[in-house]
């Protein structure tokens, strides 16, 4: 649903306080314990962050796609790993759910995700099912009124906080390819599942993945989401959706890392002048910008067309490719405007390097979106 401008507004403006206030005074503790505080969670759910993708009725803000991004925006202004805490609530966790889901499962279900009281998680990714996520070896194998979970799953976000698992498992082991494959809401209380300790990573400290096993986990047959051999249509749909909000949270650091640019170089002195002065560095201040501008476009626009109803294979792909890598370049050059200071931890700008990186590898490498791109553009014809 598209709140009126008014409402919209409001919402993108305390999402804007509750950032620069609340989340960018703790973004170096938060690194350092590599966790989020509790309170601070606290005040997400308070917020509404958790529902923000979740209908009405099940008591989320159910906002369209393109004022999603607008708040993803706001977010991206600070350290990634508060966005992950509510994250796969807003997307990749709960949207199987949202699109595929019977009214029982909704139910059930999408009130405690709105809430933020049942943390989602979703589990495609296995040691040997990445970038080929069709390749899924877990099994679900029928057995009376259950299918039978046997397999494991890899670097899974929210795992340990999760109460709720979309798992895609093969349920067809004749089938090769994603038509064997279905999807599943999986209670993380079920006897059977193990979620392993959090992965030591590179970057977007605070926020945790696991790998979970799956010993004979039994779940009931009417916890299956979607039809038999639907699960990997449910994964990319999921999946497209989530792509245009990794692009939206993209741009969002990258105009942090802009105003952070200017900022110091408009203090820091050197030959005499202020950084800014020297038209190498308003050079790349200008390509970041530039860049950002055309990310930012290129998502709203994407989110629009979702927002629409078109198919939006190739716009998810695109935003999420090129904001991604946009990024990147934004952070590289931050480094270098900094200096040594971009380099040691004080100024934050090297943590933020760190946390860019993964956005050009989750929910689908930069080399995935451009099989998309490519393969939709032949599609259309062009
Ligand atoms: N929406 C709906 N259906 C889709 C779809 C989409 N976005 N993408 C693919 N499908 C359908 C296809 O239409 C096809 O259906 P039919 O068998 O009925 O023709 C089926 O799914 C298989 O599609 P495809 O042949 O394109 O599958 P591939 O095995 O070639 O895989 C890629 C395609 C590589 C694009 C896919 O595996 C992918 O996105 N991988 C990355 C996964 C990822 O992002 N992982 C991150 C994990 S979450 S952090």
């Amino acid at each position: 649903m598209a709140l009126d401008a008014e409402t919209r507004d409001q919402l993108v403006d305390t999402v804007r306080r509750f950032v620069s206030e609340r989340l960018r005074p703790l973004e170096a503790q938060v690194a350092e314990a590599n966790a989020v505080p509790e309170p601070i969670i606290g005040e997400m759910r308070d917020l509404g962050l958790f529902g923000l993708s979740i209908p009405e009725e099940y008591g989320g803000l159910d906002l369209s796609m393109e004022d999603e991004c607008l708040v993803i925006f706001e977010m991206g202004r600070t350290s990634p790993a508060f966005r992950s805490e509510f994250g796969t609530n807003v997307g990749i966790g709960s949207q199987g759910l949202v699109m595929f889901g019977n009214d029982e499962q909704k139910a059930k279900w999408l009130p405690g995700i709105a809430a933020g009281t049942t943390v989602t998680s979703f589990a495609l990714t296995e040691p040997e099912a990445g970038s080929d996520s069709a390749a899924v070896q877990t099994r679900a194998l029928l057995d009376g009124d259950a299918y039978v979970l046997n397999g494991s799953k890899r670097y899974i976000t929210n795992a340990a906080k999760a109460g709720l698992f979309t798992v895609m498992a093969r349920s067809n082991p004749d089938v090769k390819g994603g038509g064997g494959v279905s999807a599943f809401l999986v209670p993380s209380d079920l006897p059977g599942i193990t979620v392993g300790p959090p992965e030591k990573k590179m970057g977007q400290h605070g926020a945790q993945i696991h790998d979970i096993t799956f010993d004979n986990v039994r779940v009931p047959v009417e916890n299956r989401l979607g039809a038999e051999g639907e699960g990997f249509k449910v994964a990319m749909q999921v999946l497209d959706k989530g792509r245009l909000h990794i692009g939206a949270l993209c741009v969002g650091v990258a105009e942090r890392l802009i105003a952070d640019c200017v900022a110091y170089a408009g203090e820091r002195k050197q030959f005499g002048q202020a950084l800014s002065n020297f038209q190498l560095v308003q050079a790349m201040i200008a390509d970041s910008k530039t860049e950002c501008m055309a990310a930012r476009a290129l998502v709203l626009e994407s989110a629009r067309k979702r927002d629409g109803g078109a198919n939006i294979v190739l716009e998810a792909a695109a935003a999420k490719y090129y904001a991604s890598e946009m990024v990147g370049r934004v952070a590289d050059r931050a480094v270098q405007i900094f200096g040594g200071a971009g380099y040691v931890a004080d100024y934050g700008i090297e943590r933020l390097y760190r946390d860019v990186r993964i956005f050009r590898i989750y929910e689908g490498t930069s080399q995935v979106q451009q099989l998309v791109i490519a393969r939709e553009t032949m599609k259309r014809g062009g």
